[in-house]
């Protein structure tokens, strides 16, 4: 049969398209699982003691860490490993005034390996060189965020000594010899900092630690909170208040400003002088929106933001709307807040920045960009990228553009401004409560395509109903991207890392517990019982699909997790607000490109900082230059604000 020897190209692709790969092996792995498989057999599951310490060990002063703690990632680390290290490395500082550096000898680091398990001990140990795992299945953010608040010198959240109030342990249900994972601490030994037991602490076990059965061995004596312990998602505000007490915190160390106007002094903001219009602070508008976004769906009408009428300006009237003063360190920013157009079409809000430096102390405008999109009636996220080197406000200038009447005007809420990153990409999926009640298991959806700096173009793929035998869970995956004619990546596409965040829309940046999971592409993988690269150009072992607007493009295999979430942790705190769930992409793997600096000239002697960032295999070499009469004078630390795991030293040129 000729039809058979001669098969089609789509009957080719058919044979050839590659089944999605779940990382957890379709289980949620928590640490003490992982620990548990691995045959460890650690104090609490995931905590090393040395000798010196006794398990009634007093965390003062002397197993306290430097706040800027030297850390140093050794070669056998999964590269996703070293990508979601950094993140977590990132929450650290957005939130608390915990800091990481590259080690640079100093007589006690903590070096991150990876050992068969995810394990850490609790304190500064005063060892030197001293390990912490991440091993096989603990590159998850908030795996990694725990052991390091064990490093830190934090114990289990159940291990308190005032547990019994709260929890009661059940005993006949834990597997034998497993018991003493559930001792307790002295309170005249372990402190709990004056901070009231945490359910939502990423240091409590899950209810089902540790069971030798089907039954949970930890049940809350608040029945509500029964499957709240045990989260892995991020920091809870306890978690961080006994960090910052610990560590004296004032505040985060790339964390700006965060305003939600709920209060009357607008956190300091101030209208701009030598405009016509003002912004003014408001619980409704005339033309929408209705209820600000702080309170969206909780206490409606009780919430403020604040409105720049166009229904009521003149044609060509402007209004801005200024930060306080802020002082940046790294020198990049990212902005992020919630926007409700309900003005004219042609109306306008532009984004500046008002620089201050010797030449301009009264401050300079510098335009970043005109937000887009017509008016709609919804609150919208919007990320906008700054570059602030010195002292500066943040602008918003509205205008009155068009001359018609319109009733409306332009909203900002819930503004967070932070020396980090923006992610790259938003998906808004609406109604997403119904959405994951009405999607039958085992069906998914997909974000629109996104292509990131480098050239590929991701979309991630969600099951709102979990893949099949995972009803009640949000399953996740990261594909790959190719349209017919797409040229210049390289195939398999080497290690790029994907992460997939379902964003917490609490007001303040620094209380989100977002969700989110990363997944970094291996150019060497082959699909199981296959000969083919699984990373491989999405035309060669991907599906043609037809995208909303007819056209047609490829989609890889993909890669992530039957259990992202449970629903009963996506329908908490504020991940569905207004009815919708936002989720946040990047396409991340140039830690590079933020990292590059120049410290000015003043004489003769150049000086090269060579460091390897993030990924090996990217090949990502950044080169600061010091122009220094003396190599001493070149600082490390101003370049090396995200951490590096590899480097070398300043070097004459
Ligand atoms: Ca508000
Ligand atoms: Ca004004
Ligand atoms: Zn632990």
């Amino acid at each position: 049969m000729t039809v058979l020897l001669l098969p089609t190209y789509s009957h080719v692709r058919l044979l050839l398209s590659l089944t999605d790969y779940d990382v957890d092996g379709g289980r949620d792995l928590d640490i003490f699982d992982i620990n548990e498989e691995a045959g460890l057999n650690l104090v609490e599951g995931d905590i090393v003691l040395d000798e010196r310490q006794t398990r009634n060990s007093i965390i003062g002063d002397e197993y306290r860490w430097p706040t800027t703690i030297p850390y140093y990632m050794e070669d056998d680390l999964e590269i996703n490993a070293k990508g979601v290290i950094l993140k977590a490395f990132e929450q650290y500082r957005l939130k608390s005034c915990i800091d990481f550096k590259p080690w640079s000898g100093e007589a006690n680091y903590i070096s991150i390996f990876k050992g068969s398990g995810c394990f850490s001990s609790v304190g500064n140990r005063h060892v030197g060189k001293q390990r912490l795992s991440i091993g096989t299945n603990c590159d998850r953010i908030a795996t990694i965020e725990h052991e390091f608040l064990h490093a830190l010198g934090f114990w289990h959240e159940q291990s308190r000594a005032d547990r019994d109030d709260y929890v009661k342990i059940m005993w006949d249900r834990i597997s034998e010899g497993k018991e003493h994972n559930f001792n307790t601490y002295d309170d005249t030994t372990s402190s709990s900092l004056g901070v009231p037991y945490d359910y939502s602490s990423m240091m409590h076990y899950s209810k089902n630690a540790f069971r030798n059965g089907t039954e949970p061995t930890i049940v809350t004596k608040i029945p509500a909170f029964s499957d709240v312990i045990g989260q892995r998602m991020e920091f809870s505000d306890s978690d961080l208040l006994k960090l910052h007490r610990l560590y004296n915190c004032t505040q985060g160390s790339t964390f700006l400003d965060s305003c939600d106007f709920e209060r009357e002094n607008i956190c300091g903001m101030v209208q701009g002088q030598g405009d016509k219009a003002d912004w003014v602070r408001v619980a409704k508008a005339a033309g929408g929106p209705d209820t600000d976004y702080s309170n969206l769906g909780k206490c409606t009408g009780s919430g403020y933001f604040m409105h720049f009428s166009t229904g009521t300006a003149n044609t060509g009237d402007t209004a801005l709307l200024e930060s306080r003063l802020l002082y940046p360190i790294r020198g990049y920013q990212c902005l992020q807040f919630f926007y409700y157009n309900s003005a004219g079409a042609s109306d306008t809000l532009k984004i500046y920045v008002r620089e201050y430096d010797k030449a301009n102390p009264n401050g300079k405008l510098r335009f970043i960009k005109t937000i887009d999109g017509s008016p709609q009636e919804l609150w919208q996220l919007h990320h906008v990228s700054l570059d602030a080197k010195t002292k500066f406000r943040v602008v918003f200038e509205g205008t009155k553009v068009g001359s018609g009447s319109s009733a409306g005007g332009l909203s900002l809420d819930d503004i967070n401004l932070s020396e980090t990153t923006c992610p790259e990409f938003i998906w808004r999926v609406k109604n997403f409560s119904h959405v994951m009640d009405n999607t039958p298991a085992n069906t998914a959806i997909y974000s629109p395509p996104f292509t990131s700096k480098e050239g590929y173009t991701f979309q991630m793929k969600l099951y709102p109903n979990g893949t099949e035998g995972y009803p009640g869970e949000l399953s996740a995956y990261a594909n790959l991207v190719a349209r017919e004619g797409d040229t210049g990546q390289k195939w398999p596409c080497p290690w790029k890392q994907m992460t997939m965040m379902l964003m917490d829309q609490n007001p303040h940046i620094q209380k989100r517990m977002s969700n989110q999971r990363s997944v970094t592409t291996d150019p060497n993988m082959k699909a199981s019982g296959s000969d083919q690269f699984f990373w491989d150009d999405p035309r060669k072992v991907g599906v043609e699909v037809t995208d909303v607007d007819g056209s047609k493009y490829f989609r890889g295999p993909g890669y992530g997790t039957a259990v992202y979430i449970t629903h009963l942790r996506a329908k908490s705190r504020d991940f569905i607000k207004g009815g919708d769930a936002i989720f946040l992409h990047a396409g991340d793997n140039s830690y590079c490109r933020r990292e590059v600096g120049l410290i000015l000239p003043v004489s003769v002697h150049v000086y090269v900082f060579v460091c390897y960032a993030c990924m090996y295999a990217c090949v990502c070499v950044c080169v600061c230059v010091c122009m220094q009469r003396s190599v001493d004078q070149c600082s490390i630390d101003t370049v090396m604000t995200t951490g590096h795991h590899n480097y070398t030293k300043w070097s004459r040129l």
